[in-house]
């Protein structure tokens, strides 16, 4: 695939040329995932690759701690295969997979310190296990029977929002609030937050919001695009002309592709983005270049709108895959630690799945239990009459 023809509008007083169709194209081919820019640290044959910038980012890396990353890979990609297998045989209502995108969530949510905030939208349950937010906590959502169990300020980890882009908001709020009460800075436990959204998302007013208002305040917010090419149906070229992480430069802050598909460059890109939030330098945008490898969602059905071509290319680029390779080519790791992980990925399924079918349903009146803090006269009339509702089935 030939780089990408570059256009920026010009910024000097002379007026640039109107983009014409070529320029056009080239924004659109500018949305593939050619070009320099991209950081990568492991190819997807398994290859280490060098980068003076974020070597650094991932120095501590030994043998261990890549084979804790590939750990957290299967672990995560198991239960949520199970969440799959689950909604298929009548027990979640709906499940969101992740396949695919479990290197550009897992090395963003190592990233972090354990003092950062995190805001996800709905497809990140990698980021919420790395975060120590146990699967089953995620099953209530799915199942209809909570809005999500655990708990955001000793998680780090807020709950999940189904508003695309809604998250940006509220991501920025909290990283303002950072600010203000003078969290950002050297010290060893300044703090950042982290925002993640999808490549749809950023055609919603909310993230443009979130970015100007980010930008003006310097709040110490990483936005965490994970483009995996697909909102829905609607491909990300039909969403943008210019690659998604070069619109941070419209806003004045910085903007980064990494691939997603590779957890030590989205760890060490983002352990780079999260230090330069914390100590005032933020907000910067990461684009992650990943694919949506299983459908949107267990109701959506992709073979409508894309080609089995585009997921066997992805196929060659499986976030898993590279990482094995490299601990057994580069590293000489025995086939017993591999069986390991395995046993416990299955364990771990075994768990989730018992867990699932074990769920109580919830009290009729659960609904309404959580809405105010100290009641509401509209809502206690709501569940009245629900209640009312609800047991005229009775002996039905
Ligand atoms: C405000 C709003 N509009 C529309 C929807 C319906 N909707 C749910 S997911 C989705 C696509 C989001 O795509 P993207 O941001 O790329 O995230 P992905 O699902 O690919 O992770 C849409 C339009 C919604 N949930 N909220
Ligand atoms: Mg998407």
């Amino acid at each position: 695939m030939s780089a990408p023809q570059d256009w920026t509008p010009s910024t000097s007083s002379t007026p640039s040329p109107r983009p014409g169709p070529d320029h056009v194209v080239a924004g659109l081919k500018g949305t593939d995932e050619g070009g320099a820019d991209l950081v990568q640290l492991l190819t997807p044959e398994g290859e280490r690759v060098p980068d003076p910038r974020f070597d650094p980012y991932a120095a501590d890396i030994d043998v261990e701690a890549l084979k804790e990353l590939y750990r957290d890979l299967v672990l995560v990609r198991r239960f949520d295969r199970e969440g799959n297998a689950l909604q298929r045989q009548g027990q979640l209502g709906i499940w969101v997979p992740l396949l695919g995108q479990e290197a550009a969530q897992i090395g963003a949510g190592r990233a972090m310190a354990p003092q950062d905030m995190a805001f996800p939208s709905y497809r990140e349950h990698g980021v919420a296990w790395a975060r120590g937010v146990d699967p089953t906590e995620l099953l209530g959502i799915f199942r209809g029977t909570d809005h999500g169990s655990w708990d955001p300020k000793s998680t780090g980890f807020h709950l999940y929002t189904i508003v695309i882009g809604n998250q940006c908001l509220n991501a920025t709020g909290y990283a303002m609030g950072q600010k203000f009460e003078g969290k950002v800075g050297d010290g060893p436990d300044s703090e950042a937050t982290i925002c993640f959204f999808g490549d749809g998302a950023t055609s919603q007013g909310d993230v443009h919001e979130g970015f100007v208002w980010a930008a003006v305040y310097d709040a110490p917010v990483v936005f965490y695009c994970q483009n995996n090419q697909w909102a829905i149906s609607e491909p990300t070229e039909r969403q943008t002309r210019v690659p998604l992480y070069k619109r941070a430069q419209g806003y004045g802050f910085d903007g980064i592709r990494v691939d997603g598909n590779d957890v030590l460059a989205c760890l060490a890109v983002t352990r780079w983005a999260l230090e330069e939030c914390r100590t005032g330098n933020g907000p910067v945008l990461i684009e992650a270049f990943t694919y949506r490898m299983d459908a949107h969602t267990t109701s959506d059905d992709p073979t409508r709108y894309r080609l089995a071509d585009e997921l066997e290319l992805w196929k060659l680029k499986d976030p898993i895959e590279r990482v094995r390779v490299h601990l057994v080519r580069s590293l000489g790791v025995e086939p017993e630690f591999f069986g390991e992980v395995q046993a416990e990925s299955d364990a771990l399924a075994a768990r989730f799945r018992q867990h699932c079918v074990d769920m109580p349903a919830p009290a009729p009146d659960r609904m309404f239990s959580e809405v105010y803090a100290e009641g509401s006269p509209a809502v206690d009339a709501q569940r009245e009459a629900f209640l009312a509702y609800h047991s005229s089935f009775e002996g039905v």
